[in-house]
């Protein structure tokens, strides 16, 4: 099994520390993280590059969910010019993974339904039809990740996800299962209802049912991993804690000591 970690990319020059980081993160294993990235073009991607290149690690998934919380871009928004600018945003997600080979996640960025449940539904099909074709000409694979009610008002369950990524029926649009959400959201055992991604399953987020690392809580990751290998998944399963306490270091090392004892 392949294993990342999502780390947030400094919008500075400097990118230092964030070089310790990555180094820690490679020698504890991990063969790849996983990149929080409000806006491509405000970050120093030269250096950036160097870096990864430099600890011969893979980036696995590039999370845009910031591009919502900070800047209110989203997909579905009422406005057609802030949607516009989402559209754009996610393009520039879509050509900065595309030098990694990374997935990108359509998260937060599909925005809040409820004032218009049924026009932001079909807003974020045909967002989601034009970033996904602008995705396949750069071969670039784009999940989307279910995510629980406490946090969005849309697509909460695998199935759901599922369903859109069928009726799009683009080859490169999959799902990305979180078993934090999972635990929240499925009606079976995270084990079982991983199954239902089926071949649309992209990429992996893991946490546990506290969003600790996993092994701090109480899922059942043994199962799961066995689940995922008899899937024949070959995609990376990224750990996703939030919030990173005590700091990104231990929480990797954690996770790490943990992953290798159950997958
Ligand atoms: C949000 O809770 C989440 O799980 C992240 O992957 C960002 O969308
Ligand atoms: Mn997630």
């Amino acid at each position: 099994m392949k294993f990342s970690i999502v780390i947030s990319v400094p919008e500075t020059e400097e990118l230092s520390l964030f070089e310790q980081k990555v180094r820690k993160i490679s020698e504890l294993g991990y063969e790849g993280i996983e990149l929080v990235v409000r806006d491509p073009r405000k970050i120093n991607q030269k250096r950036l590059k160097e870096i990864i290149s430099a600890h011969g690690i893979d980036v696995s998934c590039i999370i845009t969910g910031q591009a919502f919380a900070v800047d209110g871009l989203s997909l579905t928004h009422p406005d057609g010019k802030v949607r516009s600018l989402a559209i754009e945003r996610i393009k520039d997600h879509i050509s900065f993974a595309s030098s990694f080979r990374a997935i990108v996640l359509i998260g937060w960025i599909r925005g809040i339904w409820k004032d218009n449940f049924e026009r932001a539904g079909k807003l974020f099909m045909g967002a989601l039809r034009e970033c996904g074709q602008f995705a396949q000409d750069k071969r670039v694979l784009l999940g989307i990740e279910p995510i629980n009610r406490y946090e969005v008002d849309s697509i909460y369950t695998i199935h759901e996800g599922v369903t859109i990524a069928k009726k799009l029926a683009l080859p490169n649009v999959g799902v990305i299962p979180d078993t934090f959400h999972m635990n929240i959201e499925e009606s079976e055992p995270i084990y079982k209802s991983i199954r239902s991604c089926g071949n649309h399953l992209f990429h992996v987020h893991i946490a546990d049912n506290n969003r600790r690392a996993p092994g701090m809580g109480c899922l059942p990751f043994k199962e799961f991993f066995e689940v995922l290998k008899a899937m024949r998944y070959q995609g990376f399963v990224s750990v996703e804690v939030v919030p990173l306490l005590p700091d990104l270091e231990t929480v990797a090392d954690e996770s790490m000591r943990f992953l290798r004892k159950v997958a």
